[in-house]
């Protein structure tokens, strides 16, 4: 079993929620002083390490995993907080320091020395100056691992006894924070082709789970007011896509939107990837949004192996921050994801309801209501089919039966 614990976009600065994730501006940065007097919660970080203390039976991790915006201007006392932050967050989730892995997102970057002018070369080399410097954590994961997310082709693996992840800076041609731009990222085809070399080097998968993390998105994912442009999708998505089928990952984990979502993605040639988009552990979430996305925190439990396809089965469990009741279970209508996503069993509609329909009808002779974990006593492998998959089978049998079908967090799906 593999736990992989997640925090995305944390944003340390101004744009994080809470006032002890933001390091205090300079009285001089009267501008920047405002803002951080605005905020009016504190301790997000110490009431997430008592949330995971008190929860240390169902919250505990091997891996942590960081899919970029880590720091939302890469200043140096942002990535020093975040490093700190992060350190005691592993502790906590009881993760060997080594056991940390990133990606740097389009906030990571530094662009304070940034000349438009310079041809040289040498102030776009400046940029990961603070995220690469040596006294925070995130050079000390670089030098573990073989590559360097901060240079040319911007990919780094790190080896584990039973993970292999590849981390790719999606980011790396990105410019200036500047509102009007947007920052979409990119799988550039120079850097893709030296990863592919690499993967070829080291052959074919050993057992271990393969990991990718990146910041950007692979899926165009709806914007959480559908009406709204998203403009998250990585240029060249499909060739990253490709060379994680072609080499056998397990899953994806990346960051970037706000918005968390778990899907699968498949082809006519290749079997279910899992993908996590991460939404964002602690960023100040758009008011447009309030009601519908919040705050994430996740375990991904990896449970094994199954099926004729020998993907990965287990299940991503979520969190999400409440400013009253702090970490709760997530749901999905409120705060955009469901607190527990089976994955690992994919079954097309009309195969379900041919296998579930007999067995329902048969069942209902008797009583005046199912419950899913009936379901899975039946057909076990339907243990890992993802919720919202389980949720439509039983929407569509509740309206063949003339029924009706409920699900509630922490309860059981129910067809009566
Ligand atoms: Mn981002």
């Amino acid at each position: 079993m593999i736990r992989l614990a997640v925090m995305s976009d944390l944003h340390v600065g101004l744009a994080a929620r809470a006032k002890d994730l933001c390091p205090e501006p300079p009285v001089t940065a009267r501008k920047h002083r405002d803002r951080y007097n605005r905020k009016t919660e504190d301790a997000y970080r110490r009431k997430f390490i008592e949330f995971v203390l008190n929860k240390k039976d169902e919250i505990t991790a091997d891996y942590l995993v960081l899919p970029g915006d880590i720091t939302n201007r890469a200043d140096p006392p942002e990535v020093k907080l975040s490093s700190e932050f992060i350190l005691q967050a592993a502790d906590a989730l009881t993760v060997p320091h080594d056991n940390i892995v990133f990606a740097p997102g389009n906030h990571d970057v530094d662009w304070t020395a940034f000349d438009p002018n310079d041809n040289t070369g040498v102030r776009w080399g400046q940029r990961y100056i603070p995220i690469g410097h040596k006294d925070f954590h995130f050079k000390k994961l670089v030098d573990k691992g073989e590559g360097d997310v901060f240079a040319p082709p911007h990919f780094i693996v790190w080896n584990f006894k039973d993970l292999l992840v590849v981390s790719y800076n999606s980011a790396s041609h990105d410019l200036p924070v500047n509102k009007e731009v947007a920052h979409h990222g990119l799988a550039d085809p120079d850097h893709f082709k030296e990863m592919r070399d690499y993967l070829a080097r080291i052959g074919p998968p050993d057992g271990r789970v393969r990991l990718f993390i990146v910041h950007h998105h692979v899926l165009n994912f709806n914007m959480p007011i559908p009406r709204e442009a998203d403009f998250s999708l990585i240029t060249n998505a499909e060739g990253l896509l490709d060379l994680l089928h072609e080499n056998s990952f397990d899953m994806l984990i990346h960051g970037h939107r706000h918005h968390p979502r778990f899907d699968t993605h498949s082809t006519a040639t290749y079997s279910h990837l899992p993908i996590l988009c991460s939404g964002s552990f602690s960023v100040e979430i758009d008011t447009q949004w309030a009601g519908t996305v919040d705050n994430q925190f996740h375990i991904v439990t990896i449970d094994g192996r199954d099926g004729s396809e020998n993907l990965i089965k287990g299940k991503i469990t979520s969190w999400t921050n409440n400013h009253y009741k702090g970490w709760i279970p997530s749901e999905e209508s409120t705060s955009g994801i469901h607190h527990v996503i089976p994955f690992g069993s994919y079954v097309m509609p009309h195969e379900l309801d041919a296998r579930l329909e007999p067995f329902i009808r048969q069942w209902l002779l008797t009583h005046d209501h199912i419950l899913w974990k009936k379901i899975i006593e039946e057909f076990p492998d339907l243990k890992h089919l993802p919720l919202n998959s389980a949720l439509e089978a039983f929407k569509r049998m509740a309206q063949k039966l003339g029924r009706e079908s409920m699900y509630q967090t922490l309860k059981d799906l129910i067809l009566y």
